[in-house]
Parts: structure tokens; sequence; C-alpha cells
């Protein structure tokens, strides 16, 4: 026990890319994703539980030698709490998790996160995890760390699936909360220095929330299946208050933003950008999350008000150039809204990060990777010599645990993955879809590395990479 006589939990954020170079890599390109990540998920969570409990929060992409430090941490502990989504997060974790019960038989582990709450029976049939806490984690963590303290069970603890003995229960789901009513996220609890990154033209760059949920129900993604389709934003006062403050103490210049839908409430929006502009914090967000259906028909004068106040670079999921894709991925978009968004965001000085993925069950997929291919190209066109303010993500679709496109892949050949280890082992990267013919693939990979942001050519080079990617496709077989 520790002096202060409190009981320690352990916190885990397990690695979420197998790539080494994710270790080392402190700059943000559009093939890494920024890996030096705020552990925003345990940090939420502790801000719940620190006044009882000493917390231990272990982030495998700051801490290099992060298992040994959590077997450590374990000794003693009240239980092990690990966050994880559908990536090697499972694996690593899986892993992980393995060799803490290996030392420490007794110790409750606990998983959350949009993994386990998307398949939380498959997660607990596995002999590492014996709770698992679904949805928003604030207030059943707090419950059910309690209630391990006072030895007590997690039966009828809402938002929780648990074992008892062979069986696995299911408590029945709990509301969804307003994130008003939390603490801030208490970056004290880490190493900050450590979490700061350089992004485009700021040096010192953080991730910060504003909101959580998302009330959109895109038919590929995780997000309507971990919050039902709810959403709270922080009330704007609070939120310039929270980085303000985070700006003062770590000499912070940008913040990354990981709302699922930032521009929802545009009156919140606003007002939130009146603050920043009154304040004049010299602050900048990016990755702003927007919908390119709601983007497309938000008013000039607001999105240059958001450009006043330090929006500097908004993050579309575009997803497809093919309405039929669009149509089947639940979009609510239009293949217009494309442009719509990029010209919005050119006359407003705002870059664009922009994500399309191919490989949607059900495509004719030569018209598919085409009208990708055509839609990225008149993107990188818009911008020409200014490559630097745009940045597109191109990805293979991978299905996500109970989405609806999930089950549309297994229709269409996909092998059913049927434990928590299976999707720990499963690609996210380049995943290759059984309808997705090899030609097609290597040809998009092709075209993904030569994408000016990868490759660094110019946009003569470019035009003339693209005139020849074209006719390649045309030769193809359907
Ligand atoms: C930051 C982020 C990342 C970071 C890493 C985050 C990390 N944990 O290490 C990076 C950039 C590395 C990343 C990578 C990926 N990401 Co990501 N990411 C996010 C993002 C934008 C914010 C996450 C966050 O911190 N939110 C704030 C915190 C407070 O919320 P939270 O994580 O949901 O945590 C709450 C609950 O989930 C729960 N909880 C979470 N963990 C735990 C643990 C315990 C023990 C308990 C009790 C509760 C609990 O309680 C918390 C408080 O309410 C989300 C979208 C979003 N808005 O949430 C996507 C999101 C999580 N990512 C997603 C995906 C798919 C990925 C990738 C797998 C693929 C991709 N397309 O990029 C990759 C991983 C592989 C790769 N290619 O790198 C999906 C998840 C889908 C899924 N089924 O897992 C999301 C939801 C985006 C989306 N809508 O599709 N991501
Ligand atoms: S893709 Fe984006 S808009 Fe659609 S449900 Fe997911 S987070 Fe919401």
């Amino acid at each position: 026990m520790n002096p202060k006589n409190k009981k320690n939990i352990v916190m885990f954020n397990p690695m979420p890319v197998k790539h080494p170079v994710a270790q080392i890599n402190k700059k943000t390109t559009s093939l890494q994703v920024p890996l030096v990540n705020v552990p925003l998920s345990l940090l939420a969570l502790s801000r719940m539980v620190r006044d009882r409990f000493d917390v231990r929060i272990i982030n495998a992409v700051v801490d290099n030698d992060y298992r040994e430090m959590v077997l450590e941490a374990c000794d003693n502990a009240l239980c092990l709490a690990v966050s994880s989504m559908t990536c090697y997060q499972i694996r690593d974790g899986i892993d992980v998790c393995g060799a803490v019960k290996e030392q420490y038989p007794d110790l409750p582990v606990i998983w959350g996160g949009y993994h386990p709450s998307s398949e939380p029976g498959q997660t607990l049939e596995s002999p590492f995890v014996d709770i698992v806490i679904r949805g928003q984690g604030e207030l059943t963590f707090r419950e059910v760390v309690q209630r391990l303290g006072e030895k007590g069970s997690v039966g009828g603890i809402p938002g929780v699936s648990y074992k008892d003995g062979s069986r696995i229960i299911h408590n029945p789901d709990r509301k969804f909360s307003d994130i008003n009513d939390f603490p801030p996220i208490p970056y004290d609890m880490i190493d900050v220095e450590r979490h700061v990154k350089g992004y485009k033209s700021g040096s010192r760059c953080i991730d910060y929330y504003l909101s959580q949920g998302c009330a959109s129900g895109c038919s590929f993604c995780s997000e309507p299946v971990f919050c039902g389709r709810r959403w709270s934003g922080l009330a704007p006062e609070k939120a310039v208050m929270e980085m303000e403050h985070l700006a003062k103490t770590y000499n912070i210049d940008t913040f990354m933003i990981r709302d699922s839908d930032f521009f929802l409430n545009v009156k919140r929006v606003k007002a939130l950008c009146d603050i920043l502009i009154e304040k004049d914090l010299g602050i900048r967000l990016t990755s702003v999350n927007a919908r390119m259906e709601h983007f497309s028909r938000i008013e000039d004068n607001i999105i240059s008000l958001c450009r006043k106040a330090g929006i500097c670079e908004v993050f579309f999921g575009f997803e497809s150039g093919l309405q039929e894709a669009l149509d089947i991925m639940n979009k609510a978009s239009k293949v217009s809204q494309i442009r719509t968004c990029t010209e919005k965001c050119l006359k407003n000085d705002i870059d664009i990060r922009g994500s399309f993925m191919v490989g949607i069950p059900g495509m004719d997929v030569k018209n598919e990777v085409r009208s990708n291919f055509k839609e990225i190209h008149a993107l990188i066109c818009a911008y020409g010599e200014r490559l630097e303010h745009l940045d597109v993500l191109l990805s293979f679709f991978t299905p996500y645990p109970n989405t609806p496109l999930y089950k549309t892949a297994v229709e269409c050949g996909l092998r059913p993955l049927d434990t928590l280890a299976d999707w720990g082992d499963f690609d996210q990267f380049d995943f290759k879809a059984p309808w997705f013919p090899q030609e097609y693939f290597d040809l998009v990979r092709d075209f993904r590395a030569a994408m000016p942001w990868n490759s660094g050519c110019g946009f003569d080079e470019w035009c003339r990479f693209y005139d020849g990617v074209m006719e390649r496709l045309e030769k193809m077989n359907k």
C-alpha cells in the first residue's frame, strides 16, 4: 500500500500501430498519423477517480519500456484498465494483459474504448479480460473501481459487461452524460512535454477535445455503435478557459482537435469563435472535424469567423468520389459537396485534411477507383502550387465490429472475425478485401505512394503521374 493509504489504479494505452516509425517520428505526415498522442481516454477516466485512488498512466507511444512498467505498477494494484480501438492496440493489449495475468492472476483487468464497446461479449471471452465498460466511461469507471475497492460485485452497474464464472453478463446501458458535468481533462497527470508535437506551422501542438459523440449514422463507422448517435459539447466559455490554461501553462500554440463532429451546433461554434477572438490567445485549432454535408451549408461569414478565431485546418471525411458508395455508407452527402467545401476553405484560407477510401463492398471496383482518383486529383488541382495547405489520406475500406457494413462485408466474402485476437491481428493499414482484385489494390497503393505528401513531388510532376495512372486504370480488366 502506498504512503497515503490509497490503492493504485494502473491505466494502459497500448500501441496503436505496429510500425516502428511510430515510436520515433514526432512529425505528422499523411502516411504516419501523429502518434505522440495525449492519452485523452485515460485522462478522461482518471479525472473521476484521482481523488480516491493513486492513478498511474502508462502510454505505449511515449513509454518505451511500457510492458515492464505495467508489470511493475500492477504489484498490489486495485485493477488494470486498458483502452483499445479496433487495431493493433488489441494485439498489444492482449500481450501485456497476458503477462500481467501470469504474474497477478487475481488482478481485475478492465477494458474499455471503441473496440470493447462494440464487441463486449467477444472481448470478455478472452481469458485476459474480466470486465468491459461500454461507451462513455467516466461514471461507469468510477462506480466500478469503487465497488472493486469495497470487494463488491459489479453486478447491476449500468454500462458494464462482466464474467460471472463461465457466464458473460451484460448490465443495461448507461445514459450518455453531458461532458460539462465532468472536471477538466487533467493534463497535469502526464508529462505534457513528451506529448507535444510539431504540426504544420505550429511547433507546440497537443491533442484536445471539446465534444464527444456524433449524431450521424454512417454505416462503416463505429461511432453510432459506440454512442448511439448522441453528442455532447463543452460550453464555449469552459472550452476556451481550458485551452487558455493549457496554452499558458505548457506554452502550446496549436490544438489538434479530436472531436467527431466539431461543427454540429453552429451557434455554439460561433460563440466559441467570438470568445477566442476577444481573448486573442494566439492559438490555432487544427484537424477540426467537419461533415461535408453540413459544412457545405454553413454560411461564409461563420467560416471566416472560424478562421479569424484560429481554426486553420478542417478535417473532412470525404470518403468517396462515387455517389453510390456515399449512399451505401449512409453519408447523407453528395460528391459535389467535396468541391463546395474545398471552395469555401480556399476562399477563407483554411487548410484541408481529407480522407477517402476505396473497397466498399458491392461497388463496381473500376468505377469506384476511377471516381476516387478523379476527386483527389480535382482537390490537388484546386490547390495547385499550394499543396502544403492540403493533405489527402487514401485508405482501403476496413470493416469495424457490429457496423452495418461489416455485415455486408461478410456477405461479400469476408471471413468473420470471431475472437478478440482475430481483430488484433487484422490489418487496419492495408486491408485487402476479397472482393477487391489484386491489380486494383496495387494500383491504389501506387497512387497513394505517389501523392505529393507521400512522394514529395511537385504539382507538375503529379499531373504527369496522374495521366499515366489513369491510362493504366483504363486498360485494366473490369
Ligand atoms: C485520437 C484518435 C486516435 C489516435 C490514438 C488514440 C489513442 N487512444 O491512442 C491515433 C491518431 C493514433 C488514432 C489511430 C487510429 N484510429 Co483513432 N481516433 C482518435 C479520435 C479522433 C479521438 C479519440 C479520443 O481520444 N477521444 C477522446 C476520449 C476521451 O474519448 P474515448 O477515447 O472515446 O474514451 C472514452 C470512452 O471510449 C471510454 N474509454 C476509452 N478507453 C477506455 C478504457 C477503459 C478501461 C474504460 C473503462 C473506458 C474507456 O471512456 C472514455 C471517456 O468517456 C477518435 C474519434 C473520437 N472523436 O473519439 C478516433 C477513433 C477512436 N479512431 C478510430 C480508428 C478506426 C483508428 C484507426 C484504427 C484507423 C484509422 N482510420 O486511423 C487508427 C489506428 C491504427 C493506425 N492507422 O494508426 C475509430 C475507432 C473505431 C474502432 N472500432 O476502434 C474512431 C472512433 C474514429 C472513427 N469515428 O472512426 N486514433
Ligand atoms: S463517419 Fe464521421 S460523421 Fe459519420 S458517424 Fe462516423 S464520426 Fe459521425
